[in-house]
């Protein structure tokens, strides 16, 4: 056996808001290594795994002494001698080690780093790229996944702005996944040069996106769509817009405000607001419609909208197996957005993957807004065939880093997805 785990250490590393997280090495008895760096969130789901963060002054109190620690301390003694390829095993041991559901003992920055970790060093061991090996324990056909690309950035990522979140755009009407970056990058081109002639641009958001000035949540809309058309497309022909409106971020007890609109409405006026958004914009995705509290409304705007829009659930659904069954049997999103620190271990995101594949909804592997090189969750989406990806823009390279490695798995000779996982909304219909 060469997967037998040696050694396991952590490091301090620094993601893409300079600040610090927790990178994991794994060394196999065979020689093999891997490594992974936690992403961290801003706009957290309160059911997610959480950071282990120091607290304090220094660095915000966003310091990961104290994860660190967990990993050399606790978690890498309780690891060693395990076997790296019984990935649920030591994901259990872990959780077990924990011994609360939100990670927040160990921390799921110490966790998933580790977690991460053990599957590239298995990988390695097997002298496979990580998307192969996890196409192969899995059984799933290996798909480059079609982007979700965030053009305008809002909400918790740019200083509240303006209300919605992420304000991305799909290109399943592209060949290839060189043609559509190629389009996404004209319109993102386009959109920063439209408001950068208004003099209402002031830089980019945490996820790369244009953080301009809009006056109203529809400006940044119809801003998107004037790209679109500038970048010699059409909005609903090979490109379509989708949402991250982010809603728990503003809505709570069924009331939702748009700050920037300044309107205050009660849930079923802000999901008659999103269908029209929907209808006149070309949107064809939306995540997290209504907040996470809001399981009437997420139903309802499921109910009203489900078999036009894929309507995706994030903060709604935590990446968690059991919340992903209840929303299935409840009628509540039909696509699930899988965060693997929003879980805190891989198998537990592999789990939850398979809940949402098994009841035929769409899956979209997921970056945080706060990133690294990291590429893991590119492998994830490929070995998984979930079809789609979401990365934040395609500026800065914690989030280029993504495409550029799908590029390369795709040069492999891997298929593309392509539009296909868009195939029962209203675009796969038109
Ligand atoms: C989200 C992500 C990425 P964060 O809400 O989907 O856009 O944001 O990582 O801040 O939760
Ligand atoms: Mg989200």
């Amino acid at each position: 056996m060469t997967t037998l785990i040696e050694t396991i250490r952590a490091a301090r590393v620094w993601d893409s808001r300079g600040r610090p997280t927790v990178e994991a090495e794994v060394r196999l008895s065979g020689g093999a290594t891997g490594r992974a760096i936690a992403p961290a969130g801003a706009s957290r789901g309160s059911r997610e795994a959480v950071d282990l963060r120091d607290g304090g002054e220094r660095l915000g109190g966003m310091g990961v002494t104290r994860a660190l620690k967990a990993v050399d301390e606790v978690i890498a003694p309780l690891l060693a001698g395990r076997d790296a390829a019984d990935q649920a095993g030591c994901d259990a041991a872990m959780r077990a080690a924990d011994g609360t559901a939100t990670l927040s003992h160990l921390g799921g920055n110490a966790v998933v780093a580790v977690s991460l970790a053990l599957s590239h060093a298995v990988a390695a061991a097997r002298g496979m790229p990580l998307w192969a090996h996890l196409a192969d324990v899995t059984g799933r056909e290996a798909l480059v996944p079609l982007p979700e690309i965030q053009i305008f950035g809002g909400g918790a990522h740019a200083g509240r702005r303006i209300d919605i979140q992420d304000l991305m755009v799909m290109v399943p009407g592209a060949d290839s996944l060189d043609e559509a970056l190629e389009v996404t990058a004209e319109i993102y081109r386009a959109g920063g040069a439209i408001m950068e002639a208004k003099g209402r641009l002031h830089g980019v958001a945490d996820e790369g996106g244009w953080w301009p000035d809009f006056a109203s949540n529809e400006e940044a809309l119809e801003t998107l769509c004037e790209a679109i058309h500038k970048a010699g497309e059409v909005p609903g022909g090979r490109v379509v817009l989708s949402l991250d409106i982010a809603a728990s971020e503003f809505g709570k007890d069924g009331r939702y405000r748009l700050a920037l609109d300044d309107h205050e409405m009660a849930g079923a006026e802000f999901a008659t607001l999103l269908s029209r958004w929907c209808r006149d914009y070309h949107i064809a995705a939306i995540e997290d419609p209504l907040a996470e509290d809001d399981r009437t409304g997420t139903i309802a705007f499921t109910r009203a909208e489900g078999d036009r829009l894929q309507i995706i659930g994030d903060d709604y659904l935590v990446t968690d197996a059991a919340l992903i069954k209840a929303a299935v049997r409840d009628g509540a999103c039909n696509a699930a957005l899988i965060k693997v620190n929003q879980n805190g271990t891989l198998s537990g995101a592999l789990e939850a993957e398979q809940a949402a594949h098994a009841a035929g909804w769409g899956r979209i592997v997921s970056a945080r807004s706060g990133e690294s090189e990291d590429v893991s969750i590119v492998h994830i989406a490929t070995g998984l065939g979930t079809g789609q990806l979401k990365v934040g823009s395609i500026a800065r390279s914690e989030r280029g880093a993504k495409w550029n490695e799908c590029l390369r798995i795709a040069r492999d000779g891997v298929a593309y997805a392509g539009g296909r996982a868009l195939g029962n909304t209203w675009w796969g219909k038109a």
